[in-house]
């Protein structure tokens, strides 16, 4: 069964509107920035414009595509032909703007705006097939390369934004399609910022610097961070940083299915709650990766989410120190039925360059 045979329409509805690029790509395999799925229950259709009508029409196997002239006609002329009267669209997608175009153009139609389609597309999204892991597995070794790379250009005098430029230029030269999200390059106090904007802050020796970056391969994303120290440590970031790495290390011994996200989650927590840090990791542990750099499942200390075998998800638990410093390592990896196959390669030993 292909992805379009194997999405679930929810019950109330005739048929399915698909108007996300992610979706859209998820279904049909190709890349754009316009464009709408129907899928019917025994049927499916991908309606693209011109722009992108040849590579549509070399490319998409499982619908049936048609040039997109008047959407109004051409979606009323298919409802018809499947005698259907109820679209279910993506809410977590759709603007309100969108569905006052929808609901102004078909009268007739009764729109299903609950998030019962975006949740089953979404579910089907957390597992992965084998091909979906080697496309992350892809880009994480395109960003791999990229840390290396960074090892080498890092030094007392270098500013968080050349070591951002580093990273990206090396992603995007070495195969990467985009970057999984802006790169976070940070040094010195900086670090203590979870989700900090590279500056012109230039990196001085003693500090760490902590970068959180990634690659997108043929649609899939990849995620890890690093903290490294630029010359010798202080006892603190040394005593800090292996306490982050013990987290880490028996979140990845706990990450099986079968479990919660809270249980992933709670297992990092309390070594670093026992170590009287509690209070310095306010994120969650972890999220899944996909098509989107966070999608489900989420491990976080409410997540009743059951991880199940072909998750794709990120550990990555973090110490923050305001006026101080930062530490976060983060791995991510294939959930299994027993050990998880970690997906990131680098060591975790902490560098100093
Ligand atoms: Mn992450």
């Amino acid at each position: 069964m292909n992805r379009i045979e194997k999405l679930v329409i929810p019950e109330s509805a005739d048929c399915a509107l698909i108007t996300s690029d992610i979706s859209r790509r998820y279904f049909t395999g190709m890349k754009s920035s316009a464009g709408i799925v129907l899928i019917f229950r025994n049927a499916a259709y991908l309606l693209i414009d011109f722009r992108y009508i040849e590579k549509a029409r070399n490319t998409v196997k499982d619908c049936e595509v048609i040039e997109q002239q008047n959407l109004k006609e051409q979606i009323a002329e298919l409802m018809k032909k499947h005698n259907a009267c109820s679209i279910a669209v993506e809410a977590a997608d759709m603007t309100l703007s969108r569905m006052a175009f929808y609901e102004e153009k078909f009268p007739e139609f009764e729109f299903i705006k609950s998030g019962e389609l975006s949740d089953n597309i979404s579910e089907m999204r957390t597992v992965k097939t084998a091909d979906e892991i080697d496309k992350i597995k892809s880009a994480q070794r395109i960003a791999e390369k990229a840390f290396d790379e960074a090892l080498n250009f890092i030094k007392p005098g270098v500013t968080e934004r050349e070591i951002s430029l580093c990273l990206d230029e090396f992603m995007l030269r070495n195969g990467a399609e985009a970057l999984s999200f802006e790169t976070i390059a940070l040094g010195g106090k900086n670090t203590s910022m979870p989700h900090g904007v590279p500056s012109e802050y230039t990196v001085k020796s003693g500090d760490f610097v902590l970068m959180d970056f990634g690659a997108v391969y043929d649609g899939y994303h990849s995620d890890m961070t690093r903290t490294v120290c630029v010359g010798q440590p202080s006892e603190k970031m040394e005593s800090v940083y292996n306490i982050v790495l013990n987290a880490q290390l028996k979140a990845l011994d706990t990450v099986k299915a079968g479990i919660t996200g809270a249980e992933l989650d709670r297992s990092a927590r309390d070594v670093i709650k026992n170590a009287g840090y509690g209070e310095c990791f306010g994120h969650s542990l972890g999220h899944g990766v996909g098509m989107e750099i966070h999608e489900f499942p989420t491990a976080s200390e409410k997540s009743e989410t059951v991880l199940k075998e072909n998750m794709v998800v990120t550990v990555e638990p973090g110490i923050y120190l305001p006026e101080e410093f930062g530490v976060r390592i983060e791995d991510f990896v294939v959930v299994t039925e027993k050990l998880c196959e970690n997906l990131t390669k680098c060591p975790k030993k902490m560098i100093i360059l």
